[in-house]
């Protein structure tokens, strides 16, 4: 596994390769949803398959969500505490896209230090089924992160979860464009 880590304002952004329901020391993960919060494919179908029906259920009372929206569950069989759903927009349908994506990652992060949460842990939302170009999203992803970090009381450990090492690099690439502002 490689990792890429920095600090900013006390909070540790980290981007590692690795499996979204496998993070069992982060307090919550979030899940790349669909409006109905049901399970899907990618990161929401392996959420909800590692979670167990009881996840579902107590998604059903909180949709629909819209693009940009987060609500925040249990983790029920996960290993962690908090599941935090997130709604990415369908890049070239839901628009602008950096906004609501942006929104996201805002949203879920409130949300994790509203719930007074140390850690979090995020896929890249919207770069699969939902199509996102992969750099632009890891720019506007990791850009909300780094802006908020001044900001966040609980939140200590932010970490980017993904599939590949290429998207490992295209995040890191993304990274360091951001830090060299
Ligand atoms: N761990 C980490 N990253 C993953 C995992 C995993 N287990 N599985 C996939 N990825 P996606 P979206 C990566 O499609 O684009 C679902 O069907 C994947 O390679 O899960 O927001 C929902 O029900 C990609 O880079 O989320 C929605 O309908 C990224 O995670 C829709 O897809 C996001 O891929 C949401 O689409």
């Amino acid at each position: 596994m490689q990792a890429h880590e920095v600090e900013v304002h006390g909070v540790t952004v980290s981007l590692v390769t690795g499996d979204i329901v496998d993070q069992p020391d982060v307090d919550a993960v979030v899940n790349a949803a669909n409006a109905a919060l049901l399970p899907g494919g990618g990161v929401a179908g392996a959420i909800h398959r590692a979670a167990g029906p009881g996840l579902a259920e107590e998604c059903r009372p909180l949709a629909p969500i819209a693009p940009g929206e987060a609500v925040v569950t249990g983790g029920h069989r996960l290993p962690n505490p908090y599941v935090i759903h997130c709604l990415g927009p369908v890049y070239g349908v839901d628009r602008p896209e950096d906004e609501l994506l942006a929104a996201c990652y805002r949203h879920a992060l409130e949300l994790a230090d509203r719930h007074e949460l140390r850690s979090v842990a995020f896929p890249a939302i919207s770069t699969g089924v939902f199509g996102y170009p992969m750099a632009a999203a890891a720019g506007v992803a990791l850009g909300v992160v780094l802006d908020a970090a001044e900001r966040l009381r609980c939140v200590r450990t932010v970490r980017f979860v993904l599939a590949d090492e290429r998207a490992l690099r295209v995040h890191r690439e993304a990274l360091e464009r951001l830090l060299q502002r």
